[in-house]
């Protein structure tokens, strides 16, 4: 695997944040991914939402599956934990780090052909279980890292690069996300930072299963014309329902927008998501209303993207399985082997 290491020297102006890290302690090693590639821009966003949210580097597991997108945690976070796992595996391997050790910040990062194809079984009971991460999913409708076929997230009649038109359905994968019972689904662009950053420190925030679609160009194998997901047709049919600024605790809560046009919604680390809302008649708190809205704009080859659902009081696998609080490789041998008289008391109350 080609890789390039960053030199560790940064520019001694660079500005910390509250723990005491600047930026470039957030990065990883440089890009291998093509110039312009939408995944790149994400990287950045990840990198911009940890500095400012003051994660500890060494509190993150990134997990990934195959694929150019599968790639870019080597490209971020080179401080924290990773695992780089089979082609549509990274859900389940996540579950299992997550019930294992609760007290890291699980960070997937997938790709359209690793999650809605060979992995959509992963994706589906990774959400509907509400496993405790962030799961970006950056969907450029093709298979990059193959030569760009057509992925099951493009759109039917999106044109490949060669003029062949694809035929077959779509899935959406916010609105499986939302109907698996998703607790925070949004979903952004790559080109436009101003909104992925928030959505990402609100996931980030956020105790459940978050799910982000990223729409991450492909500049190699999608970004022409007659294809649905180049850079100039989602910029010309983007449609964001909302603006989201996040919160945190110990930062002075400044009213600067009309009374009415916004949605507090408090989160369970003390964070608070405030958003703008663009879209008068959009709730972010009705997940019907959403799925609605996201298949109408749809049918007329729109994108909705903004923070589209948060139920910030849903809860998480930990909660429904009553799992312990401390990490599994730090429980001695006195609680993983209660001795004799306790396997008694469990085997009486099944006879
Ligand atoms: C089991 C298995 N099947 C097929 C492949 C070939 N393969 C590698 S990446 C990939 C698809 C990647 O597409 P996507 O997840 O959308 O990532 P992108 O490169 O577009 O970011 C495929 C089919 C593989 N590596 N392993
Ligand atoms: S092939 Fe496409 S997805 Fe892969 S790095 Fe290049 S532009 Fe990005
Ligand atoms: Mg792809």
């Amino acid at each position: 695997m080609t890789y390039l290491a960053k030199p560790k020297l940064h520019h001694p102006s660079l500005g910390c944040n509250a723990i005491g890290f600047t930026r470039r302690d957030y990065e990883g090693k440089i890009s291998t991914l093509c110039a312009g590639c939408g995944h790149d821009s994400i990287s950045a966003a990840i990198i911009q939402a940890c500095w400012e949210l003051d994660i500890q580097p060494h509190r993150v597991a990134k997990l990934s599956g195959i694929g150019c997108s599968s790639k870019t945690p080597d490209y971020f976070l080179g401080q924290s934990h990773g695992f780089n796992t089979v082609h549509g595996r990274m859900p389940s391997v996540l579950t299992g780090a997550s019930l294992a050790n609760r007290e890291l910040i699980y960070l997937g990062v997938s790709g359209d052909g690793d999650s809605a194809s060979i992995g959509i079984g992963q994706f589906v009971h990774a959400i509907r279980r509400g496993v405790d991460m962030v799961y970006i999913v950056e969907n450029n409708g093709v298979y990059g890292l193959t030569k760009g076929q057509f992925s099951a997230t493009a759109d039917q009649g999106s044109v490949s690069k060669k003029g062949v038109a694809n035929t077959d359905s779509p899935l959406d994968m916010v609105t499986m996300a939302l109907q698996l019972g998703a607790s925070y689904v949004g979903r952004g662009f790559s080109g436009d930072k101003k909104q992925l950053v928030p959505l990402i420190k609100g996931a980030l925030s956020h105790r459940g299963a978050a799910f982000l679609d990223v729409i991450s160009p492909c500049i190699a194998f999608n970004n022409h014309a007659g294809s649905t997901r180049s850079y100039d047709y989602v910029r010309e049919h983007n449609e964001a329902v909302n603006q989201l600024d996040v919160l945190l605790p110990r930062a002075a809560i400044v009213a600067d927008y009309e009374a009415g046009d916004t949605i507090d919604v408090e989160q369970h680390d003390g964070s608070t998501l405030r958003l703008r809302k663009l879209d008068a008649d959009y709730d972010p708190r009705d997940r019907i209303a959403a799925m609605n809205l996201i298949q109408q704009r749809h049918a007329r080859g729109e994108l909705v993207t903004g923070l589209l659902y948060v139920d910030a009081g849903a809860g998480d696998l930990h909660g429904h399985l009553g799992t312990v609080e401390a990490p599994l490789n730090s429980l001695g041998a006195g609680e993983l082997s209660p001795g004799a008289a306790a396997l008694e008391k469990i085997n009486a109350a099944l006879r």
